[in-house]
């Protein structure tokens, strides 16, 4: 697997700053080369898998725009100055070091959890939205979000009540628990779940940089959106994939 990261969070202003200048220094044009990596580092922002306009009108294009090359790509260069000097770091997956974070070096703890869940995250993310998504889950998910919230409406409106009330920046997941279970979760900041020994299964971005553009303080009505564009073919697939980790 490929290496994956990125990072917003702790002084993103900063970071996106950095980022820039890096993106100048290797030459590369956002505009003309999309995704394209930062040089330096073992962890790579991985290229957006649908065009920056993919997802109009429920995520505008600037969004896309900045979200992906500014504040992912922080959280890579973040991640790849925290690990540089421990090789035997660099050499695991970002999502086995946000997993294990008490395996750390406490120096370096933190900034693991900050700016590698932040790429952790936001690798998970991008592939769950889709110009096609939308409608409902099907098969396995689909029968299991229904045993376990009784509906896939009921669902709908006790996630999305949890992505609203998530205070300040953070995340809402539905995730798969060593027990078998899905439970509906929320984070702060870019805290992951694996970090929790719980497995992502569908993840909402509810930092304001997601949604501010467009929405401004309407998070509610970002997060109706966001159901329109949910690839539920990708996320039953992160489901089953789950579930079969379990049995191996
Ligand atoms: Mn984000």
């Amino acid at each position: 697997m490929n290496r994956r990261s990125f990072l917003h969070g702790v002084g993103y202003t900063a970071g996106v700053s950095l980022s820039a200048v890096i993106l100048d220094r290797a030459g590369f044009s956002q505009s003309s080369r999309p995704g394209a990596a930062p040089a330096g580092g073992p962890y790579k922002l991985p290229p957006l898998p649908y065009a920056y306009d993919a997802l109009e009108p429920y995520i505008d294009a600037e969004t896309m725009h900045l979200h992906h090359d500014k504040h992912h790509a922080s959280y890579v260069e973040h991640l790849n100055t925290a690990v540089a000097g421990h090789p035997d770091l660099a050499s695991r997956t970002v999502e086995d070091l946000v997993a294990h974070l008490d395996s750390l070096p406490e120096e370096v703890r933190t900034a693991v959890r900050n700016q590698g869940g932040g790429d952790a995250n936001h690798s998970f993310w991008w592939p769950i939205l889709s110009k096609s998504g939308g409608d409902e889950p099907s098969g396995d998910l689909a029968k299991d979000i229904d045993a376990q919230f009784g509906s896939f409406t009921r669902f709908q409106e006790q996630y999305s009540k949890a992505a609203a009330g998530v205070f300040g920046s953070g995340w809402a997941w539905l995730t798969f628990a060593p027990d078998g279970k899905l439970q509906i979760e929320t984070s702060a900041n870019q805290d992951s779940p694996l970090s929790s020994g719980r497995t992502p299964v569908l993840g909402v971005d509810v930092w304001e940089h997601a949604y501010y553009l467009k929405y401004q303080n309407r998070r509610p009505e970002y997060v109706a959106a966001f159901f329109h564009i949910v690839n539920w073919d990708f996320v039953s697939g992160q489901y089953a994939a789950a579930k079969k980790a379990q049995h191996t």
